[in-house]
């Protein structure tokens, strides 16, 4: 028999070790839209938006959206929208349940639902996590990238839009036709002053759209930037079947995250906000800073394990972190080609943030796989590495390191592992990518020249630059003739 089905009903029967929603479900109002409704938003902002709850706040209910796929409304709208975060750390498990979503709706089946959902005049934020990809920009320059599918699509169907920039534009047409005040747009995606890039999209389109809305958009709308942090792999069956064993009741879809949570948000919320200070979030001015070490520094590190990693035949980040010259690699990479590029925020402890980060890393009980964080690197490289191979070109440095984590990106786009076996290579440019390596065949001089040519990810300066090709094109010759373990181990020079 299958266990009944987790619900308000049944939030009373759940152990008492088991944390769950302490206020009235039923008196919270929507005042949150979040677009991207996936495991690292329910397991970050919907968690410090439920503190807020918990403290009687009880404006800040979220509405999350899917974009794309039907499934998180599947797994949630069941169960009355809750789910639980299992946070696994050495010292065990720790479950919450979490009633911050009060329902997910699907973009797709009925995008008027959604833009009428944003345009309420109760909700006064709309954030995002859409993934790199989800901007429709383009990562080297971080503006709107106008021939994009999506954008011609949304700009043809205003009404019906498909992207994250377009929902964003049409509810606050609606909204400003209404006499509504603007909603606040937070992106909680890993990018460079995420809030400018969304600015940036946004006030395009809108512009595109018809220029004097574009113009209110620019004067109206608050983009704050921020940080985000928490480590969140996808969640298994075996996770799911451990919350049900431990709650008693099935849970379609909890998330695991680390210990480990992190938020740094500017203060510009001029239609207010939660009080997510008391539930651990930073309100600083100096986001940009932190989001550059944290991109640089984590996403660097984790973007490099991963396709060594991957390479090497480590299923996991933990796994990759055991052998040892990938370990050291990593820290090297921080020490000496990260760190001096950096501008440190006002009382952060470098020192102390890298050793977590390797702490981290080395989590045994999370299982985030290699493949899933080699995902969209065309989006993904600019930020995590390449901003900091410029930094260090431009001050005469060696970059020795970051040209081994993007020559092992080239070397996986090729699509063939060092057994043999096909990668399922994953990336909005996928296409190109597979055209691209398949004419460079295994000449490392021809693939750096095709894929460094990709100008949205490399731009127009570092291609031209034998300081970058030449140690990149170097790595990844030993990649091919030596694999990815004795590269590292001789890169690692152990
Ligand atoms: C990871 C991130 O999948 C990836 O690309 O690098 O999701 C990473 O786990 C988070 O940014 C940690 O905050």
């Amino acid at each position: 028999m299958t266990a009944p089905r987790l619900s308000d009903a049944a939030l009373a029967g759940l152990p008492a070790s088991v944390a769950k929603p302490a206020y009235d479900r039923a008196q919270v109002k929507k005042g949150i839209v979040h677009l991207g409704i996936g495991a690292f938003h329910r397991a970050h902002m919907a968690v410090c938006t439920e503190h807020a709850l918990a403290a009687g706040d009880l404006r800040w209910g979220i509405l999350g959206a899917s974009l794309r796929s039907p499934d998180t409304r599947d797994a949630l709208n069941p169960q009355d929208g809750l789910y639980t975060v299992a946070v696994k750390g050495p010292e065990g498990t720790r479950l919450q349940t979490v009633g911050a979503i009060a329902k997910v709706l699907v973009a797709p089946e009925d995008p008027d639902a959604l833009i009428a959902a944003m345009a309420a005049p109760d909700v006064r934020i709309v954030s995002l996590t859409v993934t790199e990809k989800g901007y429709c920009h383009d990562p080297a320059t971080r503006r709107l990238k106008e021939d994009h599918a999506d954008v011609v699509h949304d700009l043809e169907n205003p009404h019906a839009p498909r992207s994250a920039p377009g929902f964003i534009v049409a509810a606050l047409h609606r909204r400003r036709a209404a006499g509504v005040p603007a909603f606040t747009v937070l992106s909680c995606d890993n990018l460079p002053s995420n809030g400018k890039t969304v600015r940036n999209v946004v006030t395009r389109l809108a512009a595109l759209r018809d220029a004097a809305f574009g113009r209110w958009v620019e004067e109206n709308v608050a983009f704050p930037c921020t940080m985000v942090d928490r480590i969140v792999p996808a969640t298994t069956d075996a996770d799911r079947a451990a919350v049900a064993a431990a709650l008693g009741v099935t849970d379609a879809w909890p998330v695991t995250a680390e210990p480990f949570t992190q938020w740094v948000i500017e203060d510009a919320f001029p239609m207010g906000r939660p009080d997510w200070a008391a539930a651990g979030a930073v309100f600083s001015a100096e986001v940009d800073a932190y989001e550059a070490m944290k991109l640089r520094l984590l996403n660097g590190a984790h973007s490099t394990l991963a396709y060594l990693g991957f390479l090497a035949g480590r299923e996991t980040v933990a796994d990759a972190m055991k052998d040892e010259g990938l370990a050291r690699l990593v820290r090297g990479l921080m020490d000496e080609e990260v760190t001096p590029t950096l501008a440190v925020p006002e009382g952060a402890d470098l020192d102390a943030y890298k050793d977590s980060l390797i702490e981290r890393f080395r989590n045994p009980e999370l299982r985030h796989r290699t493949w899933q964080i080699a995902m969209d690197g065309t989006q993904k490289l600019p930020q995590r590495l390449l901003g900091t191979a410029r930094d260090r070109l431009a001050a005469c440095g060696a970059i020795d390191r970051i040209a081994l984590g993007v020559a092992a990106w080239m070397r996986y786009v090729t699509g063939t592992d060092e057994t043999g076996a096909p990668i399922d290579v994953r990336d909005p440019l996928a296409d190109e990518l597979k055209r691209l390596t398949a004419a460079a065949g295994r000449d490392p001089e021809r693939i750096v020249a095709a894929l460094a040519g990709i100008e949205q990810v490399f731009g127009t300066d570092l291609p031209k630059d034998p300081r970058f090709t030449g140690p990149v094109t170097a790595a990844l010759r030993s990649l091919f003739e030596k694999g990815a373990q004795e590269t590292v181990r001789i890169a690692a020079r152990l």
